[in-house]
């Protein structure tokens, strides 16, 4: 297949508020869409994957006021630790969007623009409770005055303070039948189901004009046609997804091929911005919307929030040091299924990696590999014919490609990754009870079938792991003679392994984790 001939797939993650330095609840959101990028390009897709920074806005500016720094000295710092963050988790980027990219201001000015254009768009004046940790205003019974006498918007604990300026607003109330209709005629646009019925019960409950400007502060996109005005943060903010495929140029090739997208993945604090404005803003534009919304869990240290207070706030290249990249990357998707909140901890990170990767996984491979080296010439045996035990292991195996494809499609990531662990453990079982170590003084061919079995096996479980673990499947595929490239495709997933290929000497890729000795 030529590139062009490809199914384009857009998939985005949130892009994060540089005011502070990433965390591992950032890591965790660009790991899980990386490894969903990676797994449509690994099955024959033109893949566009997109994170980024969200720069504009109050609190940016409040920070920068406190830190006494100019907002985009704050903003290009921050934002490129944000970047550094991702090359350290080996993720596939094909852009990394700042919302102070010139490109990005077009863009936003264009989206208004249009909505605007629509008669969607109306100068008023708001009053209300301004959350600047929310970027959000809340109504006076969302909110409630606490032991300190200060105010906090009950739903998010943030401080609130009384806010009256003139703001565009945006017509949002007269959406509420059309996304009902979109929640309805496309039941997969959000996910999960809870995460996406919560959302579903705010619209139905009914919506009110949104206000998309501020005129208290100046760090955003200006107001087309009133430079009193920027954009509300959330507005600009949005639409960076456009941006990042070459919005406004339509007619562009990237916006055609991309837009709209297939997936936006976030967190769940942010599902209303992303299910119910963004569609609107998009219907008000004229603009094809999203496929899917994946709403995620947030993760806790041991069931306890991060938090800088409690100094348990986990940056994401600390674990990659202690653990390893791929060991991080495989804990986070395996140990939570995506969509629930998630604990973690240091014996969770171990006994996974131990157990599922050094045990059953390295273990096997190094096993059976070492046995080849020995007995078979160091290149894959002749296997002889098939016994049951046989055939219902690789029916297995070979049935993993499906199994993993259905959960990838809904984001489940865990489900797949269970669903290939437990072929691992059959094959554990198989090796042991097969013991190839004792065929080979009573029955050689036999214990070439069943050596050659195993690594057909591993060749599955490898090729089917690399979204999760790049580099470390890559190096079992190397270990099992696969050469890069099309070899490793999923394509490639239903023609067995060759006799007679040679193989390198095994060498272990999952190591047990060790306790460092104490100092
Ligand atoms: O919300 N566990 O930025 P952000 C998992 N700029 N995910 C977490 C998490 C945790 N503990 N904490 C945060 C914003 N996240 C906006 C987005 S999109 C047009 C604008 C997730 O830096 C969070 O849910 O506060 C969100 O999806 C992402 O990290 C960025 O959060």
């Amino acid at each position: 297949m030529t590139f062009s001939e490809k199914t384009p797939y857009y998939i985005t993650t949130a892009i994060s508020y540089p005011n502070g330095v990433p965390h591992i609840g950032h890591a965790y959101e660009v790991i899980a869409t990386d490894a969903m990028a990676r797994f449509k390009r690994l099955d024959g897709y033109d893949v566009f994957f997109m994170t980024g920074t969200d720069e504009h806005g109050l609190k940016m500016q409040q920070t920068a006021e406190k830190e006494g720094i100019p907002v985009k000295e704050l903003a290009d710092r921050n934002s490129a630790a944000f970047r550094q963050m991702s090359d350290d988790l080996g993720i596939s980027l094909s852009r990394f969007i700042r919302t102070t990219d010139p490109d990005h201001y077009e863009a936003a000015k264009a989206l208004w623009q249009r909505m605007e254009a629509n008669g969607d768009i109306y100068l008023s004046k708001y009053t209300g409770w301004y959350s600047v940790r929310d970027e959000r205003y809340f109504v006076e019974d969302e909110t409630e005055v606490q032991a300190d006498g200060l105010r906090y918007a009950s739903e998010t604990g943030t401080e609130v303070t009384w806010t009256e300026e003139e703001s565009y607003f945006f017509k949002l109330a007269s959406y509420q039948d059309r996304l009902l209709a979109l929640y309805a005629d496309h039941p997969s646009f959000g996910a999960p189901h809870n995460r996406f019925n919560e959302v579903i019960s705010f619209v139905k409950s009914g919506l009110e004009d949104l206000s998309i400007s501020r005129t208290s502060f100046d760090w955003g996109v200006p107001v087309p046609g009133n430079p009193d005005h920027v954009m509300y943060v959330w507005v600009d903010a949005l639409t960076n997804y456009l941006t990042g495929v070459g919005f406004p140029h339509t007619e562009s090739e990237s916006f055609r091929k991309y837009w709209p997208a297939d997936v936006h993945v976030i967190g769940k604090d942010i599902s209303r911005f992303h299910a119910v404005y963004w569609p609107a803003f998009l219907m008000s534009a004229g603009l094809e919307l999203p496929r899917r919304v994946m709403i995620h869990g947030h993760l806790q240290n041991q069931g306890v929030k991060m938090s800088k207070s409690l100094g348990n706030v986990v940056a994401p290249a600390d674990w990659v040091a202690q653990y390893g990249l791929d060991q991080v990357r495989f804990f986070l998707l395996r140990e939570v299924p995506f969509g629930a909140d998630g604990n973690y901890s240091h014996d969770a990170i171990v006994g996974r990696m131990n157990s599922d990767l050094a045990n059953n996984f390295g273990n096997l491979a190094q096993r059976s590999l070492s046995m080849v080296a020995k007995n078979c010439d160091g290149a894959v045996p002749v296997p002889g014919g098939f016994s049951a035990e046989d055939n219902m292991l690789l029916g297995q195996a070979n049935g993993l490609l499906d199994i993993s494809r259905a959960a990838f499609e809904k984001q489940e990531f865990s489900r797949a990754l269970e669903a290939i662990w437990t072929v691992l453990g059959d094959t554990n079982a198989y090796f042991a009870e097969q013991a190839p170590w004792v065929l080979r003084k009573t029955d050689v061919e036999r214990m070439n079938t069943v050596l050659y079995v195993t690594l057909e096996v591993l060749r599955i479980v490898a090729v089917l792991a690399q979204p999760v673990m790049p580099a470390a499947a890559a190096a079992i595929l190397d270990t099992l003679g696969q050469p890069e490239g099309e070899a490793r495709d999923f394509a490639a997933l239903g023609t067995p392994i060759v006799a007679g290929t040679a193989l390198p000497a095994p060498s272990p890729v999952f190591p047990k984790y060790e306790e460092p000795a104490e100092a």
